[in-house]
């Protein structure tokens, strides 16, 4: 028997993903970035285990059972790891043992916080520590091949995700754009507004955009190759008054893109638009950009700030949203303010 454990934390996007080109590939219509989070806050924990005695290969998440078999997405991630042990001549783990999976999540799975992200990560991590595969950019084609979003997670700090050219997605990859040392003092804090599993899921809500919205043509080819070079200026800059117009203006094009999908998807709630405009009042009143919000598929809102700003904006958030002022299935509470 033969075993890996390892952890992996959320990413949360500046510049999102929205759409594939190749649903079963999970190649992405444009390119994104993001900033990956501390591993001491929201992330996964995987303990993957290989054995001449199991019988077949199974999977817990938070304790349950999941169908392993019934996982595409599963399975190809071990497919694509076995490929990968093959050209690296690794002989650690024999072809023919069966794995069991157990991961657990320590934050709400699906409610639009990066959970599949952080989770096939970890998973596609552990199986290259399991297998002895190192972690480079073909490891994180593996990740993708899970979830788009987890080939960002492989890596701290900024990371993009290239869309790539080519048809089999071999240069649909992660790279580290900076680590997180590069901007020690960016902050994020995470608003839950709910923690609910989401009303339409982040791969069904794209692939209907993809097919009814006119907006995200227009995004692709028109708005996204411009802000990816303009964020990535401001990081190498320190610029936060750029980070964060971009930020927050491709987190408001993303679910106007949501809207634009017909049914249409409403992710974001009356909280989350009274946080957005919360943060704009705070902007002016303060003279400049001292937070930027962005919000994924949930309604849930993330924070970016300077650590320096962080006692004020939280000072403030607890006057203008006192935890009273919400229903018992609403409400919102500064859950980490990770580096
Ligand atoms: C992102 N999101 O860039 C965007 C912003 C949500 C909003 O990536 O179908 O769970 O597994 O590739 O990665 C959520 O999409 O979707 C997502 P699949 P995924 O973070």
């Amino acid at each position: 028997m033969i075993s890996a454990t390892c952890v992996a934390p959320v990413n949360i996007a500046l510049i999102k993903y929205w759409g594939k080109r190749h649903e079963d590939l999970i190649l992405p219509v444009n390119d994104s970035i993001s900033m990956t989070l501390s591993t001491d806050e929201l992330c996964a924990k995987t303990t993957v285990t290989a054995s001449e005695s199991f019988e077949t290969n199974r999977m817990w998440l938070n304790g349950e059972e999941v169908p392993f078999e019934g996982s595409p997405r599963l399975q190809r991630c071990l497919k694509e790891v076995h490929r990968l042990a093959v050209a690296n001549g690794s002989q650690k783990v024999p072809p023919s043992w069966k794995i069991h999976i157990a991961s657990v999540n320590n934050f709400p799975t699906a409610a639009g916080l990066a959970s599949s992200a952080a989770g096939y990560a970890c998973l596609v991590y552990s199986l290259s520590r399991l297998y002895d595969i190192p972690l480079n950019e073909e490891l994180t084609t593996v990740a993708r091949q899970g979830s788009g979003s987890a080939c960002r997670s492989l890596y701290g700090g900024f990371v993009q995700w290239h869309r790539g050219a080519l048809d089999d997605g071999s240069d649909s990859v992660a790279k580290q754009i900076a680590p997180s040392s590069h901007w020690p003092n960016m902050h994020v804090l995470i608003l839950v507004v709910n923690d609910e599993r989401k009303k339409t899921a982040s791969t069904k809500g794209m692939q209907q955009a993809v097919k009814t919205s006119q907006l995200i043509k227009h995004r692709v080819d028109k708005v996204v190759p411009e802000r990816i070079t303009q964020l990535r200026e401001a990081i190498a800059n320190h610029d936060f008054q750029t980070f964060a117009e971009i930020t927050m203006k491709d987190s408001n094009q993303f679910h106007a893109i949501a809207l634009d999908t017909f049914p249409p998807c409403v992710y974001m709630n009356d909280v989350s638009h009274r946080i957005v405009s919360f943060i704009h009042d705070y902007n002016e009143i303060m003279g400049g950009y001292h937070a930027a919000y962005t919000f994924d598929a949930g309604p849930n809102a993330c924070l970016y700030v300077l650590e320096e700003n962080v006692p004020h904006l939280l000072d403030a958030i607890q006057k203008v949203f006192p935890s009273d002022s919400f229903d018992s299935d609403t409400y919102l509470r500064g859950l980490s303010v990770p580096k």
